[in-house]
């Protein structure tokens, strides 16, 4: 392999892609599966039959609203905090019950993307346009930390999606530290977790025979292509789906086809491949109870209830200081 190191790169996207495609066995994060395309491809991910993880989700919080809002509110009303808010569709079914009752709140959708806040709230002032709706552009963690001393009220966290399964253990411990460490002790935490469930229900969900998921995956390729000036011919790989059951972790993967070199030239990069090489690009781990209230061991936090659907393939649990 010829690599004429660079040291100095201009991007976090730059310095990940070139340890991970430099490192053996190959990898590269999922976090860069989204951008304006990859956005799209997940959504039409979430529409798909064989990706239960929305529906199951929604059917929670539909079955459970009022369990669930009444959990939340607090003596002088709360602020619901939402990491990661994407199109709000689930979040929706909460804040039209939480509107309906007149229950005080204001609602916080913190995101990376100023273009989803503004869909998000554009939407909601249609919708439900009584609701006090103050959007948070930024990290996550940013966001948590201004707004842990942001008003003395009750703080309820919703992280949706199972997102939290997308990071190894010690990566989910650190992000549930950090919630927690933001935390007052009357608030709360509502965190979705995709359980572990028929082996093969959870393969065909990141498997479908449209291939949305393969060309999520392969977007990562697409991103370094347009963005790093690389040549990956997305032709040549193919997406490979494993989940091990003892460990409730689904991988997914880039499996190159043949003996091949692609040259990322704003990395002044040459990659070489072998016939059947992988790049590993995501994982999505499936939980139980005993792992989640490990987690939260881990994080000093409580499970102090959860909710699931009819299928048990899916839980929503309450953490609490
Ligand atoms: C966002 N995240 C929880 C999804 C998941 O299920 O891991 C991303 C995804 N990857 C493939 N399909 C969906």
């Amino acid at each position: 392999m010829k690599n004429n190191t660079k040291t100095r790169f201009t991007s976090a996207f730059e310095e990940d892609v070139y340890s991970g495609l430099t490192s053996y066995p190959k990898h590269l994060s999922s976090k860069y599966f989204y951008d304006k395309k990859g956005d799209k491809l997940f959504q039409d991910i979430m529409n798909l039959p064989e990706y239960y993880l929305t529906n199951c989700e929604y059917n929670i919080l539909a079955n459970n609203t009022q369990e669930i809002a009444d959990a939340f509110t607090g003596a002088n009303g709360f602020d619901l905090i939402e990491l990661g808010a994407g199109d709000g569709k689930k979040t929706k079914l909460l804040l039209r019950y939480l509107t309906d009752k007149k229950i005080d709140f204001d609602y916080l959708p913190v995101d990376i993307s100023q273009n989803a806040l503004d869909e998000l709230e554009g939407s909601l002032k249609k919708e439900l346009p009584s609701i006090s709706v103050k959007p948070q552009q930024g990290t996550y963690f940013k966001t948590l930390e201004r707004l842990s001393d942001y008003n003395s009220r009750k703080k309820v966290i919703l992280v949706l999606g199972s997102n939290i399964g997308n990071l190894l253990h010690k990566d989910a411990i650190d992000f549930l530290k950090q919630i927690q460490e933001a935390m007052s002790p009357d608030d709360m935490l509502f965190m979705g977790f995709d359980q572990k469930k028929n082996p093969q229900t959870v393969l065909d969900a990141y498997n479908d025979p449209t291939g949305v998921t393969e060309a999520f995956n392969k977007n990562v390729l697409e991103r370094i292509n347009s963005e790093l000036n690389g040549d990956f011919d997305l032709e040549s790989f193919f997406h490979w789906e494993t989940y091990n059951p003892e460990s409730g972790t689904a991988k997914s993967f880039l499996i190159s086809k043949e003996k091949q070199t692609v040259t990322i030239n704003d990395l002044a990069l040459t990659v070489n491949f072998e016939a059947w090489e992988s790049i590993h690009t995501e994982i999505s781990q499936k939980y139980d109870n005993m792992i989640v209230e490990w987690l939260a061991s881990q994080a000093d936090l409580k499970v102090t209830d959860s909710f699931a659907d009819e299928k048990h393939f899916y839980k929503n649990y309450i953490f609490r200081k």
